[in-house]
């Protein structure tokens, strides 16, 4: 694509900065040059293969200049300009990347995870994770800490014209577009906004794809869409452009009038990652023209230096020994750290969480009353919220005018202003800061919790359906494996209204607590009684990880329950059991709203002569093997049930596991489940898909009766 860009390289920053941009962009083309060359010998030190950025130096180091301590930047993979910059001193940088790049014990992943995968939260510079565009959700969740702490910083979210088309970029800067905070502090009424920057290098090619045939319109068309105070096109590979942009970008921001989103125009001059050839697709004339001397960002700038006599040949050479000696020391420090091998680490997939022995607070407590399963989340909530102020919840309809699907979002508890006649919302008592609307944006939901917890907040992200959480899939993934990647603390609790038995049909039923089993890394909880979901609600608020909080539909207004008033926890991975019993011979597991289906059953069996305990796991990760196999031992029976579909269902994770840790106590297993299907619409059918008393009985009778 020719461009016709003015070369504006004329401003007024001192000598001394401009010679460190040249320096750091220098050290950024030296860094991934010695990276390409490892690549390519025989005896390479790089695992696998790594995509570097020739050609994107001045908008990767100009974005960096521009950004102040506490800034945070969620980059792309080609960013190591910023990387460099932001993580300085260069041999740290370069240390830290090649440790990466050659999969050692000590570097920022352990070898988790390579190439531009790792990331400096010593610098703000947040981890780099594979799906095209994650990052900018991520840098709207911290754009909101950053604004609840005062607007002294910005965070910007880096990316590439290619993931610009990925549903979940136009997810993120739609909330930022829409989210408005603290109306009353502004003259206007109308609040402020996030202070984020949308930072878009369009350097023309998305792997084999041409911007032509991947952006429909233009991109600043589109960002204006979204009514930004600040969209731009900006020569790319100009790197005083870049700085001033972004600087212009970043005083709005701070000011509360952002988000802003710059297109900053560039070319790829090498190929996509380092297993291509470079001119594998792209016309082989393109890559020629954009390495002239007057396109190149390096050769660009380097002139313009020494035109301006601010480096000369001896102190550019200079300048230059300089930072190949840090940077091949680096190199051979990397080559000689430790390979990294599997240990038992490696299999701690959690964040340890030592604010569970948190003492309990005294004078936040629930009444002496009944509870039914909405009320409790709803105190449980406030309660929690009043104790710890970066608790946040945010998704759609949990706002004030809603006050969530189920009314989860209201109290009527005169304490806290509520009454049976009016219910007060919770948005009202702690404010729109810490409770609000979203659009229809899962992804872009789950991704800005990730940037909230990522800066230390807690945010609890409200998925109006559990099925919808399918949509976030990816980012939920990204949450999952954080701690494993990054050894960093994820306290994202996902709350999901789920279940069938309202005629709800295939989107508004399903329980997919099987599909996030398999996820490492996630916490699963389904409390079935109110006395288990505050318990189990205030664990999940002290935990260091992402939990998928599952709330059964069906539970929120019948079943009610006493809630102590005194405050208590209710660990992970500690069952409950029902009807415990030394003659027991018969073991249910069940959870959610099968729970009262098995304890219905259990009475039928007793007809029969056979004496169950009833064991709820309450979280399915962690799971409480210990005491399912401890009933199971004394019964050598088990039915497990579940609303799941049964096909790979979580029940079919506990047969296996009472065979293999079991194998002399066989009197049989069964498994109730829902069918294989999607849960049906009309009233018999939907009954026929699930699980009930009736069918627990019949598949306890078969085992008893076969065995
Ligand atoms: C969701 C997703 N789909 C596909 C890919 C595979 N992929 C990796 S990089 C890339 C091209 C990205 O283009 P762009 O965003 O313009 O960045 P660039 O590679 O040009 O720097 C693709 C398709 C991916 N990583 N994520």
């Amino acid at each position: 694509m020719e461009v016709d860009m003015p070369n504006i390289l004329d401003i007024a920053l001192d000598n001394n900065t401009l010679k460190e941009m040249l320096k750091y962009m220098v050290a950024t083309k030296y860094l991934e040059d010695l990276v390409a060359e490892d690549i390519k010998s025989p005896n390479k030190h790089c695992v696998g293969t790594a995509y570097l950025a020739p050609g994107h130096e001045a908008y990767s180091v100009g974005m960096a200049f521009a950004l102040e301590k506490g800034d945070t930047l969620d980059s792309s993979h080609r960013d190591i300009g910023a990387r460099m910059y932001l993580g300085r001193p260069i041999k740290r940088v370069a240390l830290r990347r090649f440790l990466n790049h050659f999969g050692k014990k000590n570097g920022p992943t352990r070898g988790m995870d390579g190439t531009s995968h790792d990331h400096d939260d010593e610098r703000g510079v947040g981890t780099f994770v594979s799906p095209m565009g994650a990052g900018a959700g991520v840098a709207v969740g911290k754009a909101f800490v950053h604004m609840m702490e005062g607007y002294k910083n910005v965070a910007v979210a880096s990316f590439g014209e290619g993931a610009s088309s990925a549903g979940r970029v136009h997810e993120s800067m739609n909330l930022a577009g829409v989210l408005k905070f603290f109306k009353e502090s502004t003259k206007d009424g109308k609040g402020k906004k996030l202070p984020v920057i949308f930072c878009c290098y369009n350097n023309q090619w998305a792997e084999s794809v041409p911007v032509e045939d991947g952006v429909a319109g233009n991109l600043t068309d589109r960002f204006k869409s979204y009514g930004f105070s600040c969209v731009e096109r900006i020569d790319g590979n100009d790197v005083i452009q870049v700085y001033l942009a972004v600087r212009r970008a970043r005083k709005m921001a701070i000011e509360g009038k952002g988000p802003c989103a710059i297109e900053f125009l560039t070319f790829r001059v090498g190929p996509h990652g380092q297993h291509e050839a470079p001119d594998k697709y792209v016309p082989k004339e393109d890559i020629e023209f954009w390495k002239k001397e007057d396109k190149d960002p390096i050769s660009r700038f380097k002139k313009y230096i020494f035109d301006k006599s601010i480096l000369n040949n001896e102190s550019y050479g200079k300048m230059f020994s300089e930072i190949k000696k840090d940077i091949d020391e680096a190199f051979d420090e990397a080559a000689r750290a430790p390979e990294a091998v599997w240990d038992e680490t490696y299999e701690d997939v959690f964040s340890p969480t030592a604010d569970h022995a948190e003492p309990p607070s005294t004078s936040l407590i629930f009444q002496e009353k009944e509870f039914s399963y909405r009320e409790t989340l709803s105190e449980a909530l406030i309660l929690e919220m009043k104790r710890d102020s970066k608790i946040v919840v945010f998704g759609q309809d949990v706002g004030w005018r809603m006050r969530g699907v189920f009314g989860e979002m209201q109290t009527t508890n005169p304490e806290n202003g509520g009454s049976l006649k009016s219910p007060k919302a919770i948005e009202h008592i702690f404010g729109h800061e810490r409770v609000f609307d979203t659009p229809i944006v899962e992804s872009a939901q789950v991704a800005m919790g990730i940037g909230m917890a990522w800066q230390g907040w807690r945010p609890i992200v409200w998925i109006q359906f559990a099925d919808f959480i399918a949509t976030a899939i990816d980012d939920v993934k990204h949450a999952a494996w954080n701690y494993m990647r990054n050894r960093k603390a994820m306290p994202l609790v996902i709350m999901m209204p789920y279940g069938g038995g309202t005629g709800s049909g295939p989107f508004h039923s399903e329980d997919n607590m099987a599909m996030f089993c398999h996820m490492s890394g996630l916490k699963i909880v389904c409390p079935a009684t109110p006395y288990d979901l505050a318990g189990l609600f205030r664990t999940a608020m002290r935990d260091n990880n992402p939990i998928m909080f599952y709330v059964h539909k069906t539970l929120f207004n019948v079943e009610k329950g006493k809630i102590p008033s005194e405050e208590y926890l209710i660990p992970f991975g500690k069952a409950k059991i029902y009807h415990q019993s030394n003659n027991a011979n018969f073991t249910i597991i069940a959870w959610g709203a099968v729970l009262k289906e098995a304890l219905l059953a259990r009475k039928t069996l007793l007809s029969h002569g056979i004496i169950a305990e009833v064991i709820d796991p309450r979280t399915l990760v962690p799971f409480d093997l210990e005491t399912v196999l401890k009933s199971f031992r004394k019964t050598g029976h088990a039915v497990i049930a579940h609303e799941a579909s049964l096909n790979c269902g979580f029940g079919a994770e506990i047969a296996s596991l009472l065979v293999y840790h079991a194998p002399d106590c066989l009197g049989g297993v069964g498994r109730v489940a829902g069918k294989d299907t999607c849960v049906p619409h009309a009233p018999k059918l939907e009954k026929g898909y699930l699980p009930n008393a009736a069918k627990i009985v019949e598949a306890s009778l078969k085992i008893w009766n076969e065995s």
